[in-house]
């Protein structure tokens, strides 16, 4: 398969499997699994022919590991990012590093600065390890600009911090008083 073709099929997972499952009459479980013959069904139904393998083969290839398969094999879901409802993933709790790092749009900074960062439609901020990724987050929304989060403060000041097994750091909402601007 064409790397072309899995980058798309990456981006329809992402789109089903995060944000709008009943697009396709798809049901997640709350914590984000899909059964992967009725994923393949209700594309089918919706015009989209995919096969078994190439999923696995999107799992496997996928640059952020943004999907992961059930052990038995039969069920698919995105790691994080959701926004859908239904889902309500759990994930385990961690200490996170001194500081981590947001990549956001200049022409958000007013409002972050005011009022902290926000999840927004999806269920957690989104926080990464290092400053290019953070950059490359922030690209896809304007002029990129990088803020500095005290994150270790913020979890000595009670914040949960969570750790998705693609290496995404979430938390609920990080308040004003936490951000630098780089
Ligand atoms: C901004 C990608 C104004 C926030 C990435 C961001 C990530 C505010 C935008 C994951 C705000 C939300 C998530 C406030 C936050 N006022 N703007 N108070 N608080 N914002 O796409 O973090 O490639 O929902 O800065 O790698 O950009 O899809 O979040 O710019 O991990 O796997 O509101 O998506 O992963 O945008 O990206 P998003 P994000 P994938």
């Amino acid at each position: 398969t064409p790397p072309k073709q899995l980058d798309e099929l990456s981006k329809y997972l992402s789109y089903i499997l995060r944000h709008e499952p009943h697009a396709i009459g798809l049901q997640l479980d709350t914590e984000g699994w899909a059964d992967i013959d009725a994923l393949i069904s209700c594309s089918d139904k919706h015009g989209r022919a995919i096969e078994r393998s190439m999923i696995e083969v999107v799992v496997e290839t996928n640059n952020k590991k943004r999907f992961a398969l059930s052990e038995d094999g039969r069920r698919i879901r995105a790691v994080q990012g959701h926004s859908s409802s239904t889902v309500q993933r759990t994930y385990p709790e961690s200490v996170p590093p001194e500081v981590l790092y947001h990549g956001t749009a200049t022409r958000f900074l007013t409002s972050i600065v005011e009022h902290g960062l926000r999840a927004g439609s999806r269920h957690h901020v989104h926080l990464s390890l290092d400053i290019s990724t953070a950059t490359a987050v922030g690209k896809r929304h304007g002029k990129p600009v990088v803020l500095e989060i005290e994150a270790l403060k913020m979890h000595r000041n009670g914040a949960k911090f969570f750790l998705s097994e693609n290496e995404v750091w979430l938390t609920d909402a990080v308040p004003a008083q936490f951000i630098r601007v780089l």
